[in-house]
């Protein structure tokens, strides 16, 4: 196996006999195989589209396929050889509804598009269709770095899909993109150009996405969360998805069972739609790395819609439940839905009536829903303080957590921040600080916690706005530093889009990604100012500066 996709990789090179992750070689070759797979159709889906032949069955397909091998998604090997076989399937129908529609099947296809053998072979064919496959490292770096931007927007694409939100240009982008790691005749600037090119898409879908949410859930809005708990069993709920959430809600109500969110389904509660529901208690916990303990303290059922699933220890995982892309071997899965009705989780809710209340690990409340349309109704106020200079600086920390000792920098970042410094945050990087009391000013909190890493696209709303309201003509000029933290590929399709805004000089830690080559990560620093971390005291100094 070769993996390098994550910001924990093994050295930060690549995991090579195991994923820090967990994910064993088994799995990681079959991701590899999937993946290639998905390349192979994305060839005929571009000539299908040319062709004018819609199949919104391969957009789907293509789609969950990538989600499914973001990290710590799915760690179930069956799942994946499910999936390649249906693949090739896919691809051989799709084949011939092209040469139906009169088009002309190319005699030099890739064997991507071409290959296929039998499921015990999978793993033989796996080793030479992998990350190191392509030689060249600026390549195959660039290839990686699109490929991640594309897992990433399958994600975002997938929580909008839920909602019945759907952009025929975000998969026709998705479709050519891969097909275009295939094609050995692009040099490195066309890779370029296509990374940047995801940049836009990225914007577009989490636009969608927040689209989506907001049209459906109301705009979230400023919120104080309990962390405590009830006295009542519960079902905790992970990962992004909010459908499954409202359905989860609607069939406990009543039922005497709890809902409580962990890690990336905190910015729930900042949503109009699920207040109503008076058992859906508060956020159980942090970021997903610390599942390990919380889990076991929560003592019921734990469903996770999406990543972030750590490989479950065996004290709690009959208690767990995947649904969606996620998948753990032995951890019950609950279906898609089906004929338009709602998933059942009469299981869930069963097994959470034998199990006793959580464990209350913390008590208090934190504060969160400063989406775009709370922030911009604070606008007046915002401004004011900037102009009156009791704001000096917004601080973008989006991104993610993680179990790195190396991360506490961004604990230790936070609380050296001067008073008159505000954090912007989503996603789950917010946990590294969003308990530490920061204070407000005028009344404004100290940390302004947008929502979910797709919401990312609500801080990028927001500086826009401030740079019209200020009267700016480039986005650089605000007084706002970019000091993110990344993990997982979702990650890397939010920092293509702010390269897309025209977003410079943004940090990323807590290291920059194994999969840059040097003279990729040449390219990102010389045009975009993209830099790593040092130390809080001399990052401090550079931002302020
Ligand atoms: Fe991931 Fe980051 Fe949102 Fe976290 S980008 S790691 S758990 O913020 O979740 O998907
Ligand atoms: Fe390693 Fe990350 Fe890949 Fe897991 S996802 S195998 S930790 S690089």
């Amino acid at each position: 196996m070769f993996c390098f996709q994550c910001q924990e990789t093994a050295k930060g090179t690549g995991c090579t006999i195991k994923g820090v992750c967990g994910k064993t070689e088994n799995v990681a070759n079959l991701q590899d195989l999937l993946i290639y797979t998905l390349k192979g159709i994305a060839v005929y889906a571009v000539q299908a589209r040319e062709l004018s032949i819609v199949r919104p069955d391969i957009d789907k397909f293509i789609m969950e396929s990538l989600f499914c091998t973001i990290t710590n998604a799915n760690f179930d090997k069956n799942r994946f050889v499910e999936r390649i076989q249906e693949g090739l399937s896919l691809r051989e129908g799709l084949k011939q509804e092209i040469i139906k529609a009169g088009g002309t099947i190319p005699a030099d296809l890739h064997d991507a598009a071409t290959w296929n053998v039998p499921v015990d072979q999978f793993d033989a064919k796996a080793a030479s269709v992998g990350v190191l496959a392509t030689e060249n490292e600026d390549v195959r770096s660039l290839r990686e770095l699109l490929t991640y931007g594309l897992k990433g927007m399958a994600a975002y694409a997938e929580h909008a899909y839920n909602l019945e939100y759907q952009e025929s240009g975000i998969f026709a982008f998705i479709e050519k993109a891969l097909a275009a790691t295939l094609n050995d005749t692009l040099e490195a600037g066309d890779l370029v150009a296509l990374v940047l090119e995801a940049g836009k898409h990225g914007v577009d879908v989490m636009a969608l996405l927040d689209k989506a949410n907001t049209t459906t859930y109301g705009n979230p809005e400023l919120t104080k969360v309990n962390i405590g708990v009830r006295n009542n069993p519960a079902i905790l709920i992970s990962g992004h998805d909010l459908k499954d959430l409202e359905e989860l809600l609607i069939q406990t109500a009543g039922t005497g069972v709890d809902v409580y969110t962990h890690g990336e389904m905190l910015p729930a509660h900042y949503y109009p739609a699920f207040k109503k529901y008076d058992h859906f208690v508060g956020n159980y916990g942090n970021a997903w790395y610390k599942q390990d303990k919380e889990f076991d303290s929560f003592n019921g059922p734990i469903f996770l819609t999406t990543n972030c699933l750590v490989p479950p220890k065996d004290s709690y995982k009959d208690r767990v439940y995947t649904t969606g892309v996620v998948g753990f071997e032995g951890v019950k899965h609950i279906p898609d839905r089906a004929d338009g009705k709602a998933k059942d989780f009469s299981a869930l809710i069963a097994h959470a009536k034998s199990c006793s209340a959580p464990t209350e690990i913390e008590t208090g409340e934190i504060i969160g829903g400063f989406a775009h349309n709370q922030v911009l109704a604070l606008a007046d106020k915002v401004v004011d303080a900037v102009k009156s200079g009791a704001i000096k600086r917004f601080f973008v920390m989006a991104g993610c957590d993680g179990r790195m000792k190396s991360r506490d920098y961004y604990t230790d970042f936070a609380k050296a921040l001067p008073q008159d410094t505000v954090i912007l945050t989503a996603g789950c990087a917010k946990y590294k600080y969003n308990k530490l009391n920061l204070g407000d000013i005028g009344g404004i909190p100290r940390v302004l916690d947008a929502g979910q890493c797709n919401d990312s696209y609500s801080l990028a709303v927001i500086a826009l706005k401030l740079k019209e309201v200020f009267g700016l003509d480039d986005v650089n000029k605000l007084p706002i530093s970019y000091n993110i933290a990344w993990y997982e590929q979702k990650a890397v399709i939010v920092l293509l889009a702010l390269l897309y805004l025209g977003v410079k000089n943004i940090h990323l830690g807590p290291t920059l990604p194994g999969f840059l080559s040097p003279n990729v990560a040449k390219v990102l620093v010389e045009n975009f100012g993209i830099a790593g971390i040092s130390n809080v005291e001399d990052d401090l100094k550079l931002f302020m500066a």
